[in-house]
């Protein structure tokens, strides 16, 4: 059986190999990201807000209508939520009510979510803190 982290996504399998590979996907070991290339503009996103902090961008794999991915434009050590000290929380608030504006940007203010994933247990495939902002059907809860 493996460990639940390894669980994410339908790619999961049994295959040892696989396993080695989700695992080396899954950990958070501080190097760069590919959300590093989309801040650089070496690979291609749908922008939908940008400012001098922050990038808004569409999730290449959407899981509703509307799924934007918020992301510091500088990680600072923001792997991922667990990791925030006390200096972060300017970014961290900055992050969120770039949330908002881009919940009232696409429509949907009235009914979204945010969503951080943490870690290999909340299925974090990439290791630069992101907000994921979800909308434009019911959504179901508890979530999976
Ligand atoms: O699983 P967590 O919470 O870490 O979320 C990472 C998200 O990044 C997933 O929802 C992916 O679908 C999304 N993702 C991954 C890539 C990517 C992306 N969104 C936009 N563009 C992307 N590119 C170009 N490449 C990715 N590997």
């Amino acid at each position: 059986l493996l460990p639940r982290r390894f669980m994410c996504h339908s790619a999961a399998s049994s295959n040892e190999e696989a396993a080695a590979k989700a695992a080396a996907d899954t950990a958070d070991s501080g190097a760069p990201t590919i959300f590093d290339k989309i801040i650089a503009k070496e690979i291609p996103s749908t922008i939908v807000y940008e400012d001098e902090k922050v990038l808004a961008f569409r999730d290449i794999n959407p899981q509703a209508p509307v799924h934007v991915l918020i992301i510091p434009k500088i990680r600072d050590g923001l792997t991922q939520l667990g990791k925030a000290e006390l200096r972060h929380a300017d970014i961290l608030g900055h992050l969120l009510f770039a949330a908002k504006l881009v919940a009232e940007k696409e429509g949907i203010v009235d009914g979204f979510r945010v969503v951080i994933n943490n870690g290999a247990e909340a299925c974090q495939s990439v290791y630069h803190l992101h907000l994921h902002v979800i909308g434009g059907r019911q959504l179901k809860w508890p979530p999976g």
